[in-house]
């Protein structure tokens, strides 16, 4: 893999040689806006000339009509995999950097293919298309943006219970450069933005029941200790931070952990756990654009516009949560599911069945799927629990196979999944899927 990574640096060492432009095209999440980031600094402390496009999707159609454009060298990050066969045949030269599922199809001399699939690696969990992508800059003695590969790696989950295989390796890159630093510490948000009772409700992950996503909750859990709620947790005394770590450490243990902290990035993005939260908030948004400038340095102006869009989507979140603590969930036998026509909750649903139950707000012993109404269909994200999937739950099957009934499409993971269908269908689908996984907990 290290080998392949190699290759990629070389061709790309060849290009900044000869001045020529570089297109760096990536995804719009944390973990692609992160890939990204990695690559054009890097580019831009050679000198080279480039210039980067944040998407949502890598369409067929994007990759036809990118076939005319005048670059020298394309790099896709954290997207890419699957159309190896398209890029055998642009004349370009072509890096792609992903950790995606790939096709079955060799790449030709003018392609570069970095993705952990092909080496046997785990893509979900010991190396994200920010690490792909660092690794292709690696040989140009860049140690010290390791740490964006780290941030990518947050923002797709993959370090939340530490680092592991090519991630452990990036991480020791990060660690040698001296940028990066670990130590224990309280894992809440945004220490020195919010008023503590924010930065517990605001704290999703890992969960904190009563707390996480209820402002209510968090307020009187801080009055009942006789700590002031409206001051930010760097403001508090040593003594009111020890007597509030250990009130949360028994609620989650988890919630004390390594930290990882690089000194000099501004305040607010100092630990990288909530910088990838940042650059979600931004993509989640449609401001990929400011996420990238952010990662690319700038402070002030842009900072402060994405703590409001932070602020903005975190209180959608707690709106939702709030919603689904008051009304619940809709029952069925084996599923329960979450619909609301309000713009607001549609914005999020995916994200509150997460979060909903994470927190406990929802019955972990039954899948939840949420429904967001867009036009003429519907989207639907599910999520169940490891428990589930262990006594027989496939999400990721059984929203394919009961899509496929009404025209739709769906598939994922067995713990999380989603579909698209028509909204007609909404009822007969529900009643499919619901039927499908007791099936499939009578089964197993
Ligand atoms: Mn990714």
């Amino acid at each position: 893999m290290l080998n392949r990574a190699g290759e990629a640096c070389n061709m790309l060492k060849e290009h900044i040689e000869n001045d020529a432009v570089i297109r760096i095209i990536s995804h719009n999440d944390a973990d692609g806006i992160s890939a990204a980031a990695v690559i054009a600094n890097a580019l831009a402390e050679e000198k080279a000339q480039f210039h980067t496009t944040i998407i949502p999707r890598l369409k067929e159609e994007d990759v036809n009509s990118l076939r005319s454009e005048k670059y020298d060298l394309f790099i896709f990050s954290d997207m890419g995999s699957p159309f190896i066969k398209e890029f055998n045949t642009y004349k370009h030269d072509v890096i792609v950097a992903d950790h995606h599922q790939v096709a079955d199809v060799e790449a030709e001399s003018n392609v570069v293919h970095i993705n952990p699939h092909l080496f046997d690696i785990d893509g979900s969990k010991d190396l994200c298309g920010a690490g792909s992508a660092y690794l292709t800059i690696r040989d140009l003695d860049k140690k010290h943006l390791a740490y964006y590969a780290l941030v990518g790696a947050f923002g797709d989950m993959q370090g939340q219970s530490g680092f592991t295989g090519v991630n452990k390796l990036i991480l020791d890159d990060a660690l040698e450069s001296g940028k990066l630093e670990i130590h224990e510490g309280l894992k809440i948000v945004s220490k020195t933005t919010e008023p503590i009772f924010k930065s517990l409700a605001y704290t999703f992950s890992p969960p904190l029941p009563g707390i996480s996503g209820d402002f209510d909750g968090a307020r009187e859990f801080l009055e009942r200790m006789n700590l002031s709620y409206g001051i930010k947790f760097t403001d508090m005394e040593d003594e009111e931070k020890d007597l509030l770590k250990e009130a949360l450490a028994n609620i989650n243990p988890e919630i004390f952990g390594d930290c990882y902290t690089v000194a000099s990035e501004a305040p607010m993005l100092r630990d990288l756990e909530e910088y990838s939260y940042i650059l979600d908030a931004c993509g989640k948004n449609k401001k990929q654009g400011l996420g990238l400038s952010i990662a690319l340095g700038e402070k002030d102006q842009a900072l402060d516009a994405a703590l409001k869009l932070q602020r903005q989507y975190r209180d959608q979140i707690v709106r939702g949560l709030e919603w689904i603590k008051k009304e619940g969930a809709e029952q069925l036998n084996s599923i329960q599911y979450l619909y609301s026509e309000d713009k607001v909750l549609k914005s999020v649903m995916g994200t509150i069945a997460s979060i909903g139950l994470s927190v406990e707000l929802l019955d972990d012993s039954k899948p939840v799927l949420g429904l967001s109404r867009l036009h003429n269909d519907i989207k639907i994200s599910g999520r169940t629990t490891r428990d589930m999937v262990a006594k027989g739950v496939n999400l990721g099957k059984a929203l394919q196979d009961s899509s496929n009934n009404f025209g739709g499409t769906g598939g994922g993971h067995d713990i999380a999944a989603g579909a698209m269908i028509p909204f007609e269908s909404k009822d007969n689908f529900l009643h499919i899927v619901d039927e499908m996984v007791e099936y499939q907990l009578s089964n197993d």
